[in-house]
């Protein structure tokens, strides 16, 4: 076969050199019956190509066709690199040109669609001050942008967004591998639910009352049981959730963890801690052109974080509220505000938009929940917070059958419905714990986006199931 040149891979070096590439029209613009500029676009990276009837490259009917083309056709395009006069500032390539030989359509678009790729690539910013000069724009609204998302992903803001949520999920299980964590893949179709309560669907399991798993919490800790020392799973979580937030969907993919526990419930929060900083890392590192793309679009910050994870306690928490002029319960939990508000003077005392907060009052947490030994209001819990939002629960569990049945009594549910759970405590089972995280949220949050729905690739939520 012949050789392919990637459009991001354009580059000077390659000057004068003949290259066959693929992409997308991304804006098409006649200057004459002789000349036109064509954009491609290939994965978010743009060229501009050019077709010139002057030096005798091509005839009249090919830029005659080719300005005929509609948005987002796929292109084949023969050409060689030239480097032009001036930086191309609109292309990711900004110090190339292709001077077109060949141009074959491979496939074409609509003429009209229903997105313009690039209006929904334009930054809010960039598009305010447009409004201003009175400029004719669309702005793509989150609905239309979620109803045509295939389009909508095409910006490159959408394709960094996505390998960030890729190089996400890579890090945690090779990190866990790294840790002597083993994968495993727990039922999504269960017998109850597996947080206790609400937001829960609910289906029938050919004549019986069944479940779709909220997390694989009770199937993590059975595997715990069954003696694999530490396991993680990547996989769906179902939420029925009732309100329509920022940061809440209906399905959603939980990164899960859970490991044996030799002396205190701090070696899960260790590993928490190493694990979120190699990822932040290596996001930094290995991610630089997608956060580049997402900053472009929408404002962008990099996290802050330390190299040793800032743990504080609930009752710290509390009390550094408190001093704000902030009063929480202090048995309570916190609510989103307040969260908020917590994470901005963690920020400014500790210097750090990413943090744990451990010993959560037990009344708060869900019955599997081990309590403090030294005082059961508390629990041996905690949650992992990003510029002062959830993205991780995790404690240490309850091992003891006895207890557990307690619990599970003491917060409103029926054992019976979870029996075989708490029976896989009965043959000798060793202390254990872990934590579940939202890789929707890491991802929302790590690029400082305001709406999940960004970092879904096709999001469910109370109102969406299409497409
Ligand atoms: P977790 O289930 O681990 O707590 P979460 O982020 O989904 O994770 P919730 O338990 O749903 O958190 O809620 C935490 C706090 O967020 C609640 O105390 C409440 O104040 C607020 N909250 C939760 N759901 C909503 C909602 N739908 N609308 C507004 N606020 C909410
Ligand atoms: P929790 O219910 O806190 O804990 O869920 C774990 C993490 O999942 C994310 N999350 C969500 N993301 C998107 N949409 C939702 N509706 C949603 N709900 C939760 C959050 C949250 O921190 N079994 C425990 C975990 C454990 O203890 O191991 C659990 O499910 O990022």
């Amino acid at each position: 076969g012949r050789k392919w040149t990637e459009v991001g891979s354009i580059i000077p070096e390659l000057k004068d050199q003949v290259i066959l590439t693929r992409g997308r029209v991304h804006t098409i613009r006649p200057v004459s019956k002789k000349m036109a500029f064509v954009v491609v676009r290939e994965r978010g990276f743009t060229v501009q190509c050019v077709l010139n009837v002057k030096p005798e490259l091509v005839s009249l009917q090919m830029v005659k066709f080719a300005t005929s083309l509609s948005k987002e056709s796929i292109v084949d395009i023969e050409g060689s690199v030239s480097i032009p006069a001036k930086p191309i500032t609109g292309c990711t390539q900004q110090q190339v040109e292709v001077q077109i030989s060949k141009l074959y359509c491979v496939n074409r678009a609509m003429p009209t669609l229903p997105i313009n790729i690039e209006d929904a690539a334009r930054s809010e910013v960039e598009i305010e001050q447009a409004l201003e000069k009175g400029e004719q724009l669309v702005r793509v609204n989150q609905d239309t942008r979620l109803n045509f998302r295939i389009l909508d992903i095409r910006t490159p803001a959408n394709q960094g967004i996505f390998r960030i949520q890729c190089q996400v999920e890579n890090i945690f299980r090779q990190f866990l591998l790294s840790e002597g964590f083993v994968g495993i893949h727990t039922p999504k179709l269960i017998g109850g639910s597996s947080e206790g309560g609400s937001a829960v669907f609910r289906l029938d399991y050919k004549g019986q009352p069944a479940c779709l798993a909220q997390s694989p919490q009770l199937h993590k800790q059975m595997a715990i049981c069954g003696d694999f020392g530490r396991v993680f799973e990547i996989g769906p979580v179902f939420r029925a959730e009732d309100s329509f937030t920022h940061r809440h969907l209906c399905e959603f993919t939980g990164l899960d963890a859970e490991m044996e526990i030799k002396e205190h419930y701090s070696e899960v929060m260790d590993i928490v801690g190493r694990l979120f900083v190699a990822m932040f890392d290596s996001l930094n590192e290995k991610c630089k052109k997608e956060l580049e793309a997402i900053g472009r679009q929408y404002p962008f910050e990099p996290l802050k974080y330390l190299r040793k994870t800032l743990r504080l306690t609930f009752a710290e928490g509390v009390q550094m509220l408190k001093e704000a002029g902030v009063e929480v319960d202090p048995l309570g939990d916190l609510n989103t505000e307040s969260e908020r508000k917590l994470g901005q003077l963690v920020a400014e005392k500790y210097g750090t938009e990413f943090y744990i907060l451990h010993k959560y009052p037990l009344a708060v947490r869900p019955f599997y929940t081990m309590p403090c030994h030294d005082n059961p209001s508390y629990s041996n819990s905690f949650d992992v917070f990003i510029r002062g939002e959830e993205i991780i629960s995790g404690a240490q569990r309850v091992h003891v059958p006895e207890l557990l049945e307690k619990r599970a009594g003491e917060c409103g549910i029926d054992v019976k419905t979870i029996s075989t759970y708490v029976d896989s405590f009965r043959y000798g089972a060793p202390p254990h714990g872990g934590f579940g995280v939202g890789l929707e949220r890491v991802v929302m949050l790590f690029c400082a986006l305001n709406n999940i729905r960004k970092t879904s690739l096709f999001p469910r939520d109370p109102q969406r199931i299409a497409p």
